[in-house]
């Protein structure tokens, strides 16, 4: 049996097609693409059809300390905000979290986000306790991206110590130590929960080069299954690059190019602060740079150097991080914004002759597919039909079409312009609304207003 996706006008590899039905399998997956008007039967989406957007990079429980923490205090840093964002982490219960990945999967795919990378490292019990799952938690993130409907590459987070040359975590880190031992129960555990939705996959993530040393993360990658992505934190703050190049000898990227198997599999976190050899031998290694504006520009990180890893060939994807912002347009409008106040210029990371709102949503979406190691970001045979439609009666998308439209609605834009979600062909949001959203929005509304103080 196949379906059919009649869409006005999609966005594909080839360009914007118009009067192109999407010819889709029983599992959501895009067989063909048919030219020509609509059939009897036909599914019609009416508006503007583009990719979802793949969120490479979440920590869903950090929803819970979004726009908190505004009372300036001495010292205010990335670090500060750290302790803070530890002392709510340490409080969350099991169903708390699933309550919060559920409403949070919700907002995201509101935002633009049809599949999620769950970077995850609450294990244990407040105590540091192990649940008699290993996988108690991360199950609870499966449940919720299954309840929502949406894709979901659950990335369990090896954490083993407070930094460099350090032994152990602190005490508000209890809650996501482990050793490599117990780390690859919890990575069989994970594997077997997403293999149970084809909409889920398991990669593995060593929390970064302060958290992780060389021997924890040869052991963490001798776990690994081939074409697992690899996903880890990488040269965020200053303070992180100085501390690895005092104990490492390099700078955290450089070392990371040298000493591990960085390929396309592999998604470097945050990335910021690279010079010339970590751009060229970065971009180089066809891995992506998991770019989170909006969080990295409220913590303080610094700018992404995006066009001259652009013009070295490297590849990014965005993710919504920290949860302050859950708006994927909005992120790749922070990326470009970044650009040209540093620059003073404009349009800076479209190609000469091409659509700024355009080329950012095709890289990114490609980039964060690439990442999750799913099958979506295009709209092309073998891929699947994540898919957003947006909505040309609103005001601000009136009379425009195509590369007009789209970067309206990155640069112009708003939740509200998206019509209608669809994940593996299956409808998920029609104008804001979710099928079982009123349920998932009062236990989320239940642990906001507990957790929240
Ligand atoms: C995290 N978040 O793992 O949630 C981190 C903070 C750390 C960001 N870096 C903790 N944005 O890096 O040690
Ligand atoms: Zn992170």
């Amino acid at each position: 049996m196949s379906r059919r996706l009649h869409c006005r006008s999609v966005l594909t590899p080839e360009g914007w097609l118009e009067e192109t039905a999407l010819v889709l399998d029983d599992a959501g997956m895009i067989r063909s693409l048919a030219p020509g008007p609509a059939r009897y039967g036909d599914e019609r989406l009416a508006g503007a059809v583009i990719p979802g957007m793949p969120n490479l990079h979440s920590h869903g429980f950090q929803r819970l300390v979004a726009g908190l923490g505004g009372q300036r205090a001495r010292g205010d840093s990335f670090w500060s905000w750290r302790d803070a964002m530890y002392r709510v982490a340490a409080r969350v219960g099991p169903e708390d979290l699933q309550a919060c990945m559920a409403g949070l999967y919700l907002e995201l795919l509101r935002g633009g986000y049809t599949s999620n990378a769950e970077f995850h490292y609450l294990h244990h019990d407040p105590a540091g306790a192990a649940y008699d799952d290993p996988a108690e938690l991360a199950a609870r993130v499966s449940a919720a991206a299954g309840a929502v409907g949406v894709g979901l590459t659950l990335l369990p987070v090896l954490y083993c110590r407070s930094g460099f040359g350090a032994e152990g975590v602190t005490e508000g880190q209890r809650r996501f130590h482990n050793t490599p031992e117990r780390y690859a129960e919890l990575l069989s555990r994970c594997r077997a929960l997403t293999g149970a939705d084809r909409l889920q996959r398991t990669g593995v993530a060593p929390h970064s080069l302060r958290a992780v040393n060389g021997d924890d993360l040869a052991a963490l990658l001798t776990l690994r299954d081939a074409g697992e992505p690899v996903h880890i934190h990488v040269a965020e703050q200053p303070a992180e690059v100085a501390a690895c190049l005092q104990h490492l000898g390099a700078r955290p990227t450089a070392w990371l190019l040298e000493n591990a198997p960085v390929d396309e599999h592999w998604c470097l976190v945050h990335a910021t602060h690279l010079d010339e050899q970590e751009l060229a031998d970065g971009a180089g290694s066809g891995a992506v740079a998991g770019l989170c504006p909006t969080t990295e520009a409220d913590l303080g990180d610094g700018v992404f150097r995006a066009t001259a890893w652009l013009e070295r060939g490297g590849r990014f994807g965005v993710g919504s991080d920290s949860n302050l912002r859950v708006d994927a347009a909005e992120e790749l409008r922070s990326l470009e914004f970044s650009q040209r106040l540093r620059d003073g210029a404009r349009n800076l990371l479209a190609p000469e002759g091409g659509g700024n709102g355009r080329a950012l949503w095709e890289a990114a979406a490609e980039g964060g597919a690439q990442a999750l190691g799913q099958p979506v970001g295009r709209l092309a045979p073998g891929r699947r039909a994540d898919l957003l439609v947006l909505d040309q009666d609103h005001p601000m998308l009136a009379g425009l079409e195509g590369d007009d439209l789209l970067h309206a609605f990155v640069f112009a834009g708003d939740r509200d312009m998206i019509g209608g979600a669809w994940v593996a062909g299956e409808q998920r949001l029609d104008r804001g609304r979710h099928p079982t959203g009123d349920a998932i929005a009062s236990a989320y509304h239940r642990v906001l207003r507990a957790l929240r103080t």
